[in-house]
C-alpha cells in the first residue's frame, strides 16, 4: 500500500466514522404522544405508532425518513405472523392455503426501561377467549430498544400461547421493513450477491409482464431501460439460514449515500436449522427477518400446536443498522462496514441489555463440547476427524428431525480440522445432538438426551459417527452434500436471465430451468452410463417433467447403465439414493426391466410439497432411501436401473438428486480382515 493508498484508506474510515456517529451524544430520549413514540439517540430517530407498535418513520443523516413514506404507515416497518386455526377449523387447507395475515398491531405500550443509556419499549397485546377465530391465540409481546452512541436499533418479540387456549396454526412469521425506493436502489445480500434493483412499479403491468407464477416477472418496460428483458423474482435472492446474519440495501445517488440493514446476530430462534432457506431482501425494496416459514419445506412446516399445548418463544433480537458517507467514493464500502458491525453484534451475543426475563443471558445458558469422528470402513477403518462438520442441539427427535423442527431453538457450530465442537449459549433444556457430515451419506444422532442447565460445561467426548453402509461401492453419482449442485445445471432461455446470476457459482437460481430439460431430452430420456458419463455434464441437476406441445406434461424415466464382471447371485447388493429435494414426485424404481406398468422394485409414492424447483432452490429436504436390490436380479455384463417420476401433474414436479451409490454385498473377507 503506497502513501496515498493509505491516506485514502485513513480519509474514508474517517468518513466512515463520522457518517456513524456525528451528532451530539446526548444519551437516548423518549417521547411518548398520543399517537406515537419517538426513541431518539441523536444519531437515529425512530417514529413507532402507539399503541400499534409499528416502525412508521427512521430519521437518520437528515433524511426525514428513510422507510417509504408511500406506505400507509401500518407497511412500513411491522412484525407480522401468518396463521389459521388449528385441525379440522384451519380455513384454508394445505401449504397452498395462505392462511391469514396479521401484522400484529398491539394494544398497550409500557416503557420497561428509559434512562441515558437505553430505552425499551414493550408493545403488547392480550389474547382471550372473546377473540377465537379472530386474532392467533397469542400474547404478543414486541420489544424495541435503543442504546446510547448506536447506529439503529433492536427489535425482538415473545410468543405465548397458553395451555387452555384453542390449537392453531402458524404459517410464517417475521419482521419486514419497507425502505424507501426513491432512495434505495442498491441491494446486498452476500459479497457475490449484490446488485442495482428494478422499482417495484417495473413489475406491475404494462412494465411487468407475469410468467408461471405472480411473484416471477419479467422486466418488458422498466423505468430504467438497464433491467430490460430480466426477469425479477424475490425467490432468487432467498438465503440458508447459515449464511444469513446481514443483508440491505444502499442508496446510491450522487454523493450521498446512506445503508440500512439487518443483522441477526443468531439464528437459534429460526425455525428448521442451518440449512432452511428464507426469504431476505428483494425489489420493494423489502427487507425481511424471517424467523419461520414453509418455503422450500411445504405442509411439513406449518407449525401446528394441538389444543392444550403450552408454547412460548422469543425471536430475535434483530438490529436495523444504519450506515452513510459523504465522500462519493465506492458506497460498496458500506457493505464492509455493515459487515464489520454484523461480527460485533455476533461477537455480543447473547446481548446483555434485553430486559425481558424471557431472554437468557450468557451465564443462564449452557455449553456443550467434544469432538466428532467418521468411520465409513469400507473406506478406511480409521476413525476420521470430522473436519466442518455441522454439529447442533435441537430439541428431542428423531434422527434428521432438526430439519423439521421448529417450536423450540437450535444451536449449530461446525467442526475444526481436528473435530473439535464447541457449542455455547445454549438455553437450558433437553436436547438430542444432531450432525451430518458432507461427504458421507445420512443423519448423526447422540444417543443420549443432553440436558442443558444454566452454566453447565457438559464434554460428550469422542463422538463416532458410522454412516449407512452394507458393502463395498461399486460405483456413485454425485458427492453426498445434500444439494444438487454439482451436477448439470442448465443456462437459462436467454428471455428469462437475471444477469447477476450470469457466470455465478450460484447458475440454479436462474428462473425457468425446469423447462430447459425438454429442450435438452425433447423425446428421449437422460441416459447416464457409469465409467463414461461425467455427472457434471451429463446428470440434469433435477429430473423434471417434459411439456408437450398440448400444455400437459409427461413424467420421465432415467437410465443408469453400469456393467458387473461378477455378480453374486445369492447376495444382497444396496442401492443408496440420497435426494436433495422432492415435489410431488412419485419415484419408481426398476432394475433390468423398462416395463413401466410392472411392479417396481421401489416405489416411493407421491412425496414432498417443497416446491423448490419452481423456487430455484438447489436443495429442500434431505431424504435418504436404501434399496436392497438382490444379486438373483442382476446379471454379468450389462445392466441398467430405470428411475421413474411418474407423477405428471405440472412443472414443478420432480426430484432434485444429492447423490446415489450402488454398494456390493456385504464382503465377509473384508470385515474379517479388517477386524
Ligand atoms: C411521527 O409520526 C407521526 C405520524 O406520521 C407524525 O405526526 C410525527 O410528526 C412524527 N414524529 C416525528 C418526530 O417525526
Ligand atoms: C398496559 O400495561 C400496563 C403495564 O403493564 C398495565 O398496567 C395496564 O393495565 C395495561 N393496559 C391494558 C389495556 O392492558
Ligand atoms: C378480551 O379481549 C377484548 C379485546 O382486547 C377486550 O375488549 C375484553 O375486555 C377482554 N375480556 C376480558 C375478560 O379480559
Ligand atoms: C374448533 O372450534 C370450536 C369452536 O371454537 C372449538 O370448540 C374446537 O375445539 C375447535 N377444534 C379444534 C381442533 O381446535
Ligand atoms: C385437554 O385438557 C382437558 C382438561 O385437562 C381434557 O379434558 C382434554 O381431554 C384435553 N384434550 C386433549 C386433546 O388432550
Ligand atoms: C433436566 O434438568 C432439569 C433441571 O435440573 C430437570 O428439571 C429436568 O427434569 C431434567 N431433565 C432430564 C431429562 O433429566
Ligand atoms: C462469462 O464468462 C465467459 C468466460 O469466462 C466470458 O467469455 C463471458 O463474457 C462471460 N459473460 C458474462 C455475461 O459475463
Ligand atoms: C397430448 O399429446 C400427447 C402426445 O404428445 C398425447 O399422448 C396426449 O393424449 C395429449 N393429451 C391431451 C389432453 O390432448
Ligand atoms: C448360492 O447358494 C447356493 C445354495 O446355498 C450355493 O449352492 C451356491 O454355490 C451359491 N452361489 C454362489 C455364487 O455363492
Ligand atoms: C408390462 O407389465 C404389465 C404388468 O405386469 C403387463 O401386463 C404387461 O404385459 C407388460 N408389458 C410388456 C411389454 O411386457
Ligand atoms: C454394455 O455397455 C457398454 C457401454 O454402454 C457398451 O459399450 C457395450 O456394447 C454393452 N455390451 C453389451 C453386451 O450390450
Ligand atoms: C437379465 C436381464 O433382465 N437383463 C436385462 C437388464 O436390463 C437391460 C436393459 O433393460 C436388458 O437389456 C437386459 O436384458
Amino acid at each position: 500500500m503506497n502513501l496515498v493508498n493509505l491516506f485514502m484508506f485513513f480519509m474514508l474510515q474517517f468518513i466512515l466514522f463520522l457518517g456513524c456517529s456525528s451528532s451530539i451524544d446526548s444519551g437516548v430520549r423518549l417521547d411518548i404522544q398520543e399517537k406515537h413514540v419517538i426513541m431518539d439517540n441523536g444519531i437515529v430517530q425512530v417514529n413507532l405508532s402507539n399503541p400499534e407498535g409499528f416502525v412508521i418513520g427512521i430519521q437518520y443523516n437528515g433524511l426525514d425518513n428513510l422507510l417509504e413514506v408511500l406506505n400507509p404507515e401500518f407497511d412500513r416497518g411491522y412484525w407480522d405472523i401468518v396463521w389459521d386455526q388449528g385441525g379440522k377449523n384451519r380455513t384454508k387447507k394445505g401449504a397452498k392455503g395462505k392462511g391469514r395475515l396479521d401484522r400484529m398491531d398491539t394494544t398497550n405500550l409500557t416503557v420497561i426501561v428509559k434512562n441515558e443509556e437505553q430505552v425499551e419499549l414493550s408493545f403488547t397485546r392480550t389474547w382471550n377467549f372473546s377473540l377465537e377465530g379472530k386474532l392467533a391465540p397469542l400474547n404478543i409481546d414486541k420489544r424495541f430498544i435503543m442504546l446510547r452512541g448506536s447506529s439503529g436499533f433492536y427489535t425482538y418479540a415473545i410468543y405465548d400461547h397458553l395451555k387452555e387456549w384453542p390449537a392453531f396454526d402458524l404459517d410464517n412469521t417475521r419482521v419486514a421493513f419497507k425502505p424507501r425506493k426513491d432512495k434505495f436502489n442498491y441491494m446486498v445480500i452476500a459479497d457475490d450477491r449484490q446488485r442495482f434493483m428494478p422499482l417495484p412499479d417495473d413489475r406491475l403491468p404494462g412494465r411487468g409482464q407475469v410468467l408461471a407464477y405472480p411473484e416471477a416477472v419479467r422486466l418488458v418496460d422498466p423505468i430504467e431501460p438497464e433491467f430490460k428483458g430480466e426477469v425479477d423474482d424475490k425467490y432468487e435472492y432467498s438465503i440458508e439460514s447459515r449464511s444469513n446474519y446481514v443483508h440491505g440495501w444502499i442508496s446510491i445517488h450522487s454523493s450521498e449515500s446512506n445503508g440500512i440493514w439487518l443483522i441477526t446476530p443468531s439464528y437459534e430462534f429460526r425455525s428448521a436449522g442451518p440449512l432452511k432457506q428464507y426469504l431476505a431482501s428483494h425489489a420493494g425494496p423489502t427487507m425481511l427477518s424471517v424467523f419461520h416459514s414453509t418455503h422450500y419445506s411445504g405442509e411439513d412446516l406449518i407449525m401446528k400446536f394441538g389444543p392444550n399445548e403450552s408454547w412460548k418463544k422469543v425471536f430475535g433480537p434483530i438490529f436495523i443498522y444504519l450506515n452513510s458517507m459523504s465522500d462519493g467514493l465506492s458506497p460498496i464500502r458500506l457493505w464492509e462496514d455493515a459487515k464489520h458491525q454484523m461480527v460485533n453484534e455476533i461477537e455480543r451475543w447473547p446481548y446483555t441489555f434485553p430486559a425481558s426475563k424471557d431472554f437468557l443471558s450468557s451465564a443462564q445458558r449452557g455449553k456443550v463440547e467434544g469432538r466428532l469422528l467418521v468411520r465409513d470402513r469400507y473406506i478406511s477403518d480409521a476413525f476420521v476427524p470430522v473436519s466442518g462438520g455441522y454439529v447442533g442441539l435441537a430439541p428431542l427427535g428423531d434422527v434428521g428431525s432438526w430439519q423439521r423442527e421448529y417450536k423450540g431453538y437450535q444451536f449449530w457450530t461446525i467442526t475444526d480440522d481436528e473435530g473439535y465442537f464447541s457449542i455455547i449459549n445454549i438455553r437450558p433444556g433437553d436436547y438430542n445432538l444432531y450432525s451430518w457430515v458432507t461427504g458421507f451419506i445420512g443423519d448423526y444422532q447422540y444417543n443420549n438426551v443432553i440436558n442443558i442447565t444454566s452454566g453447565c460445561n457438559i464434554n460428550v467426548g469422542e463422538l463416532v459417527y458410522e454412516p449407512p453402509r452394507d458393502g463395498p461401492t461399486l460405483w456413485e453419482i454425485g458427492i453426498p452434500d445434500r444439494t444438487a449442485a454439482e451436477f448439470y445445471v442448465p443456462d437459462p432461455n436467454p428471455l428469462y436471465v437475471n444477469k447477476l446470476y450470469v457466470n455465478h457459482t450460484d447458475r440454479y437460481r436462474q428462473y425457468g430451468l425446469w423447462e430447459r430439460y425438454a429442450d435438452l431430452y425433447p423425446n428421449e430420456d437422460l441416459v447416464y452410463t457409469v465409467g463414461i458419463s461425467d455427472y457434471k455434464k451429463g446428470w440434469f441437476f433435477a429430473q423434471v417433467t417434459r411439456k408437450k406441445d398440448n400444455n400437459t406434461y409427461q413424467g420421465t424415466t432415467w437410465q443408469i447403465n453400469f456393467n458387473l464382471n461378477h455378480v453374486n447371485i445369492n447376495g444382497t447388493y444396496k442401492l443408496r439414493l440420497a435426494l436433495a429435494s422432492v415435489h410431488s414426485a412419485d419415484l419408481q424404481i426398476r432394475i433390468n426391466n423398462s416395463n413401466a406398468t410392472s411392479p417396481p422394485l421401489f416405489s416411493s409414492g407421491i412425496i414432498g410439497k417443497e416446491n423448490t424447483i419452481a423456487r430455484h432452490g438447489i436443495h429442500g429436504f434431505y431424504w435418504l432411501f436404501n434399496i436392497d436390490v438382490e444379486g438373483t436380479i442382476l446379471v454379468k455384463g450389462n445392466n441398467t436401473i430405470f428411475l421413474t417420476q411418474a407423477n405428471n401433474n405440472g412443472p414443478f414436479v420432480g426430484i432434485l438428486y444429492d447423490y446415489i451409490r450402488f454398494e456390493g454385498p456385504p464382503d465377509i473377507n473384508f470385515i474379517k480382515d479388517q477386524n
